[in-house]
């Protein structure tokens, strides 16, 4: 539960930092299964580097190296983000600050910053990427070690959430807001501690500073919706999209013959060989 105070600051300045959801030992696992992951992930050679494209960067940028890892939709890795997902601390705040019992999961995904060059993220509305008829939608985004902008932080402009949807200058698939209005110098960091959650809509004007420390800097993010909420347009379909995390969906089609996702019989992928 959130007190008055938390809800009023919610609601004014468009984010929440949130403490004493995950403890110490949650966390500490955390790491060692993210930590896992991202080294098998780099073990088979997947495709995992994801700056983001687009005409945002500055020259130096441009000039310069840039890295910032991603993995999507990490409850298909490791129980232990299933469990973090689900932990009840967690979804009591989420359902106050949504104002609803009824949440569903959207999508999931980690992104590490390398150290020294690790990617800015430009100022964007996550609006665009998923838009949503009831704009319930937030970003619950948990930090693995502790920030501050040196290796990373989120970069906010406080209150943009009230602005309503602005105007996409993104592109090649990449969205962001007017970079020369909204730079990151003009915003807040919003610095927090290991196992802190930051909460925002998905309206809030955010983006994150380039990692220039010299250790990684790990968050895992939770895209969540209220569970009557529902896309306007079709643009981001992910894999456990509609996951309850809490309390009851009335509208789901019990039909039978929707039970399976593809038509076809299925065939079992060949799995990547790790290496011994
Ligand atoms: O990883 C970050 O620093 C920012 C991520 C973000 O804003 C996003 O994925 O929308």
């Amino acid at each position: 539960m959130c007190s008055e105070e938390e809800r009023a600051l919610y609601a004014e300045q468009g984010f929440l930092v949130v403490d004493g959801i995950y403890s110490k030992e949650t966390m500490d696992e955390c790491c060692r299964e993210y930590d896992a992951m991202f080294a098998r992930a780099k073990e088979r050679g997947d495709k995992i580097e994801a700056t983001w494209k687009g005409d945002w960067k500055t020259e130096k940028e441009k000039a310069g190296k840039m890295e910032m890892l991603s993995i999507h939709n990490i409850q298909f890795h490791s129980a232990t983000f299933t469990q973090m997902m689900l932990n009840p601390k967690l979804s009591d705040v989420i359902a106050d600050l949504m104002g609803t019992n009824d949440i569903e999961l959207h999508h999931t995904k980690a992104h590490i910053k390398p150290p020294h060059h690790g990617s800015r993220f430009p100022m964007h509305q996550d609006y665009q990427y998923f838009p949503h008829a009831k704009d319930s939608m937030i970003a619950v985004f948990i930090h693995l070690e502790d920030v501050d902008i040196k290796n990373g932080c989120l970069a906010v402009y406080p209150g943009s959430h009230k602005l309503g949807y602005l105007k996409d200058f993104g592109s090649q698939g990449y969205h962001y807001v007017d970079p020369n209005e909204y730079t990151i110098e003009k915003a807040s960091p919003v610095k927090a501690k290991r196992g802190q959650v930051v909460i925002f809509p998905y309206t809030l004007v955010h983006g994150s500073y380039i990692n220039t420390s010299d250790v990684p800097r790990r968050m895992i993010l939770f895209q969540i919706r209220a569970a009557d909420d529902y896309p306007t347009r079709e643009i981001h379909i992910s894999p456990g999209q509609g996951l309850m995390l809490r309390g009851t969906k009335k509208n789901v089609d019990a039909n039978i013959d929707l039970r399976h996702l593809h038509g076809k019989e299925a065939v079992e992928p060949e799995p990547k060989k790790l290496k011994t």
